[in-house]
């Protein structure tokens, strides 16, 4: 298993650590399973919190993962009543990582299977585009679907606004999509 531990939160670009390790960052509305999706990855080890009520921390989370990696927890987005000053600050420490932050090597957005592409995720997703970012598209709680029908409805849907070979189901429960994502580290 490989070893993972805290290193830092940033609400400032100042705030971020030296560029000493390739970094992945995981994006996602609040509430996505980006929390669960981390600890999984992680082997089931609680490193990042999780929480069944939408919640907005408004730093990102630097964790050392193995020797020469961080993963990068991003603030959840997409939460309605969160205040416009709130928001820009939000926008203003997304866009500081993305427009200049070397080490970032592939980013996972992270799309909740039941609902879809939802107008924030697709936002950044253009961000993503627009900043030249790699990333892949990770639908998570795919175990919420009931049957092949919507299993069926659920990937055209989503792949209506990415390839099918960039999308990556994901389910905490089952841990469908564990191997890929550590596949996609690996060979990034
Ligand atoms: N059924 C199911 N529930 C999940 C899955 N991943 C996360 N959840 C639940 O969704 C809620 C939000 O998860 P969390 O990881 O805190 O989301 P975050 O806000 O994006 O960090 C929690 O109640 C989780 O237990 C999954 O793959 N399947
Ligand atoms: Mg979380």
């Amino acid at each position: 298993m490989v070893a993972a531990e805290f290193v830092r939160s940033a609400a400032r670009a100042d705030q971020f650590p030296p560029e000493q390790a390739r970094e992945f960052a995981f994006l996602g509305r609040s509430n996505v399973g980006k929390s669960t999706l981390l600890n999984a990855l992680l082997g089931g080890r609680k490193l990042a919190r999780t929480s069944s009520t939408p919640g907005c921390t408004e730093m990102l989370n630097f964790y050392r993962v193995g020797p020469d990696m961080y993963f990068v927890d991003f603030p959840g987005y997409g939460y309605a009543r969160v205040p416009p000053d709130q928001q820009r600050r939000w926008r203003g420490l997304v866009e500081a990582y993305l427009r200049r932050r070397r080490a970032l090597r592939l980013c996972f957005l992270l799309v909740d299977a039941r609902h879809g592409w939802m107008e924030s995720d697709l936002q950044l997703k253009r961000w993503l585009e627009y900043f030249g970012r790699p990333y892949l598209v990770v639908a998570t709680k795919i175990d919420k679907w009931k049957n092949q029908r919507e299993r069926h409805l659920g990937l055209a849907a989503l792949t209506e606004h990415v390839a099918a070979d960039r999308l990556v189901p994901f389910s905490a429960l089952t841990g469908q999509g564990v191997k890929e994502i550590w596949q996609a580290i690996r060979n990034t």
